[in-house]
């Protein structure tokens, strides 16, 4: 019983001794020391309220997906009408008499030309289109019909701007043309 209490005594003594030395002089140093280490037990437990932060924010990109397709749907229904429709040359084209009715047809650079060939003769006939009048090299070849009759051909004009031959390929000497590829200019 007396050892412990000496113990105990001597315990108390050095304690308060120790604590009387340190509140004497390094007060400042342990009370600065203190408020470095709770932060950093405090972030320690983080993890576990971090999933919390994670179901916060997703609630956010489900709004967004709705504002992109409004955008999106805007811009590609008005572009993609508009440019098809002026881009197309009709015309009607008649053989009668080995002679077309038309001696020169004038299209826009790459613009889809669209003939009605009739061949009002009796004898057979077509419209076919050439680089130049030696004819050897082809824009294109419309098929030849037996008259009376008609039929419609269709072929893209050349992207650069010239002058270009037709002719009938039944007749080549007789029943020719010239095709033009320009620009746009009224009045022709
Ligand atoms: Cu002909």
């Amino acid at each position: 019983m007396k050892k412990r209490l000496l113990k105990i005594v001597l315990l108390s003594l050095t304690l308060i001794s120790c604590g009387a030395s340190s509140e004497a002089t390094p007060t400042l140093p342990v009370s600065q020391g203190l408020p470095s280490i709770v932060p950093t037990t405090i972030s320690m437990p983080t993890p576990i309220p971090t999933e919390e932060h994670i179901a916060s924010p997703t609630p956010v990109p489900s709004i967004s997906p709705i504002t992109t397709p409004t955008v999106t749907e805007i811009s590609p229904s008005p572009a993609a009408s508009t440019p098809p429709t002026g881009s197309e040359y009709s015309i009607t084209v008649t053989a009668k008499g080995l002679a077309f009715d038309v001696k020169t047809i004038t299209v826009q650079p790459g613009q889809l030309v669209v003939i009605k060939f009739k061949n009002e003769d009796s004898v057979p006939h077509n419209m076919a289109f050439y680089t130049d009048k030696t004819a050897k090299e082809k824009i294109f070849v419309g098929k030849i019909i037996n008259g009376p009759s008609s039929t419609t051909y269709r072929f893209k004009a050349p992207n650069r701007p010239g002058n270009y031959f037709f002719r009938c390929d039944v007749h080549p000497q007789i029943m020719t043309g010239t095709f033009i590829v320009q620009a746009k200019e009224p009045g022709y």
